[in-house]
């Protein structure tokens, strides 16, 4: 007997500006992901205040789904999708992001992807802003460190809700919404311009003054404000719609069972996960935010009204983002780093992706409890996956057995914490078909069950080809997780 519930939705999860590619076709606008340069593991993106035409940038095409998106809707109906979780790119809406009225072939484009996931019986699952911020409001007002910019979604939000509500009811606000609290640059999640330019386009722990980062900080809250706004919205537009946070799940553990790795650890778990949690599923910031915020001598600006705002726009349902967990100390100074995200102790346990983010099952089961006995809210792994440097072999196979142990792994601990008595939605694996890193904007670092024939230079056919994953995958759908 399969431990998911009936109904779990399994599928996978992509970003507009990671697949579509079609960076200025029907009217779109520059969004801020297009005015960031490629990279790889050892070299980061970069980012010019102009887009120069001597530089690759990899969203520009990334891989072309907005002329393929049939095809590819048809692959994840073949592999079983129950789900598909995509982000709407606000720039094809409203390409300068404060127009009053939708461009009107932006609008078309996701009616037509709507109508053929409904045709394969596909739930979406849609993120409104998955960092795909109007590059225009960032240099007219400092993207979201101007209150203007919450209208400015609002709008956004109701023309999605009005236009696709007959067939969209799940929704999503802002992507990992938590990054707006690393130390770096900002731009990538709150559309805050960097100090200077040229610069690295995501930096973390690199210099910031404390203006910038009080700037971040309060850009972060206009976001809080700008979602529980559209949070009350949705629920009074379509009782049955149903609307969720999304965090970067940052799963800590003291490094030792030293006191001080203990309540490092409980900072950086508050920090990089209930400090957003709170505010979104209960509707107010948490005693240890305050805190933070004093150490950090942070204002918030917070003006009359947002607190009732707040409370009033709690979520329905939380979902993240799962690929690793780490260690926190109370000693960095003398700890090995890992090579992850974040900041963070190396833990001798667990063994690590070529691109160095540890790789933690358990975490996720530890994770997800974590989680559930906090806010007593349903959980949706809208993320969790594989970055990997797949081989096309001349047969045109990719076997990514590598891949398939990663996901079963976690899949295992997903049942246990089902078992634990968590309430688990669903699990969409990100990158399902290969896309454009967002950390690095590599094609080569790939998530996808489905391969795209594109290389980091740009050249590549752009044909696509099932990996062993998909077929893997599609038998795991097909029993409801029991096959794994
Ligand atoms: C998350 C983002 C995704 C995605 C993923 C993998 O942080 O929400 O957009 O890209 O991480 O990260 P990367 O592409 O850097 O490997």
């Amino acid at each position: 007997m399969s431990k998911f519930p009936k109904g779990f939705l399994w599928g996978g999860a992509t970003a507009a500006n990671q697949c579509e590619g079609g960076w200025q076709a029907d009217g779109k606008g520059i969004g801020v992901p297009d005015t960031m340069t490629g990279g790889t593991v050892s070299t980061p993106r970069m980012f010019y205040k102009e887009i120069r035409p001597d530089i690759y940038y990899p969203s520009h095409e990334s891989i072309d789904m907005y002329h393929r998106y049939l095809d590819d809707i048809k692959l994840f109906g073949e592999m079983g999708f129950k789900c598909y979780r995509l982000s709407i790119n606000w720039t094809r809406l409203f390409p300068n992001g404060d127009e009053l009225e939708p461009n009107p072939k932006g609008v078309a484009f996701y009616r037509s992807i709507f109508e053929a996931l409904k045709a394969e019986g596909i739930t979406p699952l849609v993120t409104l802003s998955h960092y795909e911020f109007p590059y225009n409001l960032c240099l007219k007002w400092n993207g979201w460190a101007d209150r203007r910019t919450i209208d400015c979604f609002v709008r956004y939000a109701e023309t999605c809700f009005k236009e696709y509500g007959d067939i969209v009811k799940l929704w999503l606000t802002f992507n990992e919404i938590n990054m707006g609290l690393m130390d770096h640059i900002g731009l990538f999640s709150t559309g805050v311009m960097p100090e200077q330019e040229p610069c690295v386009a995501i930096s973390f722990g690199g210099e910031e003054s404390h203006a910038h980062k009080q700037t971040r900080y309060r850009a972060l809250h206009n976001q809080f404000v700008a979602s529980a706004k559209v949070v009350q919205l949705a629920h009074a537009m379509d009782p049955e719609f149903k609307i969720g946070c999304m965090i970067a799940g940052s799963c800590v553990y003291p490094l030792t069972c030293n006191p001080d790795d203990i309540l490092a650890a409980q900072r950086e778990m508050y920090k990089g996960n209930y400090y957003c949690g709170d505010v979104m599923v209960r509707g107010a910031y948490g005693a240890m935010a305050k805190r933070i915020l004093k150490e950090e001598q942070i204002d918030l600006d917070i003006q009359p009204g947002d607190e009732e705002i707040l409370k009033k726009g709690t979520v329905d349902f939380y979902s993240f983002s799962y690929y690793s967990s780490n260690c926190a100390t109370g000693a960095p100074q003398e700890a090995e780093a890992t090579g992850n995200l974040s900041v963070g102790a190396k833990n001798p346990y667990l063994k690590a992706s070529d691109w160095g983010w540890t790789i933690d099952p358990k975490g996720l089961r530890y994770y997800c409890n974590e989680l559930y006995n906090r806010y007593q809210k349903p959980l949706f792994i809208v993320e969790n996956g594989l970055g990997a440097a797949d081989v096309l072999e001349e047969d045109k196979s990719v076997h990514d057995s590598y891949r398939i142990d990663y996901m079963r792994q976690h899949m295992e601990q997903m049942a246990e914490a089902i078992e634990d008595g968590v309430e688990l939605m669903g699990y969409t694996c990100w990158g399902c078909i290969d896309l454009v890193s967002a950390g690095t904007g590599e094609m080569k670092k790939r998530y996808g069950m489905i391969y795209v024939d594109k290389n980091n230079d740009g050249s590549g056919t752009l044909d696509r080809y099932r990996k062993d994953s998909f077929y893997w995958y599609k038998k795991v759908i097909a029993s409801n997780g029991e096959d794994l």
